[in-house]
């Protein structure tokens, strides 16, 4: 085994805890039965690459809370906490125990609610929606606002039989579309992450209160339609909100009574309610089959997984108690595929998904750049990197969040934004909305959106708003004009292979509009070629070192032997490859040496046993490295450390381009197709001349 966390200092653990500014939770609550083991919040050290790749191994429900040098972990049971310990990693308890947070959250939430009649939220509300209230919100909102507002069902109900709603908003929401550019927000594709849906669905308050009195708003409803879905899993949403509540019961009754503690917490549910592979669950079924299967745990696949972008990739889990379980195929869960839908009949230039928690904006890709992908290159950067850094950092100074690649934190394959960004070119991000809970007290969900302290008046409301700006922006999607006959329906169409890890999906984007009286119209659409299949720049390695040094030394069963290397000019990579004989169990680390002699962790490789190590530094600076080798095996082999400065060409790679079929209809009759090329940014003028003479001929 490797023992990656060894020579990790305690200060890796402290540090941690003060770069996220966490306190440890003090309860003067009792302590539950002491056979049970309390569900806990940790955080555990991974101060290379490495460790987090260990991690991601042991089938722990990960939080995205996580930085250079640490991730948040739910423990759920003793034998979580033991994997930990028999993988080598060190972890600090954060909140000892989640049931008994949850219970005074609970409180908390009743004293603040008793307290303030409203609030300042968009809707005024005091306290956590449940599914119900979601969705008579809803139904409010459009009835308040019949021109401004309307309610969608999605096209499948939930494994559980529920229907998934959303609103719609914009301008003449009921008339037919109109070619306006469309934004998408979602929230709780995790059961336990409530904030995510209150903020999705606060801003459709905010959207809807905000038009004809806001002159931002208004003009923004007038150019866009805006579709809010706040409850993605609504059954898993179901469950641990009202799950919570059980919990809360529990504490009234001063330590609870055996049939309420025999009734295992969903509050921390994560996935959806799939009990068996390719089976729909029976109806009301659900919260008896998630009995036995508390937390990321059990039955359900994770839907942030489950999506078709590079699903079955680094970063989930093909074992359907895991926490990340991507499913048994892509677009398996009615859940995501109501998503892949939504997305597929509209043109949607900019679409949030919100989580919680951590305070980040994530951006695509949600594996590292280096990354080996199918077609046997590096996955590399997004193709428009640069335009959704840009808007990232524009709403990161708006909420004070992190500005990140999703891979920043974690791998991860089959995301929300994995698929909608590489299948229409849309920009696609993340929300990870709060600093330390899943759902903490409901103030926060207020401060968070409302914006507090240094962000007071801006929070995740103005970052949303500049999401919405850019989705109306033409500088960041394209434009289809021209001249059509007044009435006819025309349609924007394509059909391609989406790439998962390791074969592929098809996919169809289908959607319409409808050209007014004047028998002109602008039409607001993604890019006709899509990302994914995008020229994409690519560092490849000299064949030649420009400088190597081979040593030969033999370790100690349980030492440490360092040698030192130079690096003595510009170079792009370092690679440092450890080689030997015996299937011993060797790990490597890597230092930079400072000039006062101090030592730098800057890589480390801890493999499997018979795996050889290898560390790579990307353009490494000029200084003295110390190369560490590690013997963990009883006998006292020989090993062989190569140390090599390679130089490294950039290349172009891919670079196809892809047209959208339009065709112009009548009453479902085509007139005339026409293959549309437009790039990002680009206005095409599309002649439809043909379909006006068929017109006029009836
Ligand atoms: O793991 C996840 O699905 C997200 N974190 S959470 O705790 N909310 O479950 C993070 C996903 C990050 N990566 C991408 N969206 N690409
Ligand atoms: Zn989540």
């Amino acid at each position: 085994m490797a023992r990656p966390s060894r020579l990790i200092p305690l200060t890796f653990a402290v540090s941690a805890l003060i770069a996220c500014g966490a306190a440890p939770v003090v309860s003067a609550l009792p302590l539950p039965t002491p056979t049970a083991f309390p569900v806990q919040l940790v955080t555990v050290d991974t101060p290379t690459r490495q460790h987090k790749a260990l991690l991601q191994t042991l089938g722990l429900d990960l939080t995205e809370h996580a930085g250079h040098d640490y991730v948040e972990v739910v423990l759920h049971r003793a034998a979580d906490a033991e994997a930990l310990r028999a993988a080598g990693l060190t972890h600090t308890v954060r909140i000892p125990d989640l049931t008994r947070r949850e219970a005074e959250n609970n409180r908390t939430n009743a004293t603040f609610a008793a307290a303030n009649a409203t609030t300042a939220l968009p809707s005024g509300r005091n306290a956590y929606r449940t599914l119900a209230e979601f969705n008579a919100d809803m139904a409010a909102l459009a009835a308040d606002h019949p021109t401004l507002v309307k309610q969608i069902t999605l096209n499948r109900r939930s494994l559980d039989g529920r229907e998934v709603k959303g609103v719609e908003i914009g301008r003449n929401v009921t008339a037919a579309e109109d070619g306006r550019p469309v934004f998408v927000m979602l929230g709780v594709h995790h059961a336990r992450e409530w904030p995510s849906g209150e903020h999705a669905m606060e801003f459709a308050v905010d959207l809807a209160k905000g038009y004809g009195d806001d002159p931002r708003i208004t003009a923004l409803l007038d150019q866009a339609r805006v579709v809010v879905v706040p409850v993605v899993n609504v059954d898993g949403f179901h469950l641990s909100r009202t799950d919570g509540a059980l919990i809360d019961l529990r504490e009234a009754d001063g330590g609870g009574t055996a049939s309420i503690l025999g009734t295992p917490g969903n509050a921390y549910k994560r996935k959806n309610c799939r009990v068996i592979d390719g089976q729909n669950t029976p109806d009301g079924t659900c919260a008896a089959a998630s009995a036995t299967s508390p937390g990321g745990y059990g039955i359900g696949t994770d839907l942030n997984r489950n999506y078709g972008g590079f699903w079955g990739g680094p970063g989930a889990s093909d074992l359907g108690a895991d926490p990340t379980y991507r499913g048994a195929g892509p677009f398996s869960e009615p859940e995501t595929e109501n998503v892949r839908e939504l997305v597929s009949s509209r043109q949607v230039t900019t679409l949030i998904t919100n989580h919680t928690f951590s305070n980040l904006v994530l951006r695509p890709n949600g594996v590292a750049p280096d990354t080996i992908g199918q077609d046997g290159l590096p996955v590399g950067n997004a193709p428009d990197e640069e335009g959704m850094k840009a808007l990232g950092a524009r709403m990161t100074a708006q909420n004070g969040y992190s500005n990140q690649h999703g891979w920043e934190l974690y791998d991860t394959t089959g995301t929300t934004e994995d698929w909608s960004y590489n299948a229409t070119g849309g920009f696609g991000y993340t929300f990870e909305i709060g600093p330390d809970e899943f759902h903490p007290p409901f103030p926060k969900v207020i401060d968070e959106y409302l914006g507090a302290g240094a962000y007071a008046g801006k929070g995740n409301r103005e970052a949303y708003l500049i999401a919405l700006e850019n989705a109306v922006d033409r500088a960041t999607h394209s434009v289809v004009t021209g001249k059509a006959p007044a009435g006819a329906t025309l349609r924007l169409r394509k059909t391609f292979a989406t790439p998962t890890w390791s074969s592929s999906v098809s996919d169809t984007l289908d959607t319409t509009m409808v050209v007014g009286p004047t028998g002109r119209y602008t039409w607001h659409v993604n890019p006709s070629t899509r990302p994914v299949v995008q020229s994409r720049q690519i560092r490849t390695l000299a064949g030649e070192p420009t400088k190597s040094e081979t040593t030969t030394g033999t370790t100690a069963p349980l030492a440490s032997t360092d040698t030192e290397f130079v690096v003595d000019r510009p170079a792009s990579v370092m690679e440092v490859r450890l080689d030997w004989v015996t299937p011993d169990d060797f790990d490597l680390e890597v230092y930079r040496k400072a000039a006062d002699g101090t030592l730098t962790l800057v890589g480390s490789s801890g493999n499997l046993p018979g795996e050889k190590e290898r560390v790579l530094l990307q353009d490494p600076a000029q200084a003295t490295y110390v190369l560490r080798v590690l013997n963990y095996a009883a006998v006292s082999p020989t090993w062989t450390i190569t140390a090599s400065l390679f130089d490294a060409t950039t290349s172009m790679t891919g670079g196809l381009v892809e047209a959208w079929t339009l065709t112009c209809e009548r009453a479902g009759r085509v007139l005339q197709t026409i293959p549309v090329v437009v790039e990002r940014g680009q206005q095409v003028k599309a002649d439809l001349r043909t379909c006006a003479t068929a017109w006029s001929k009836g």
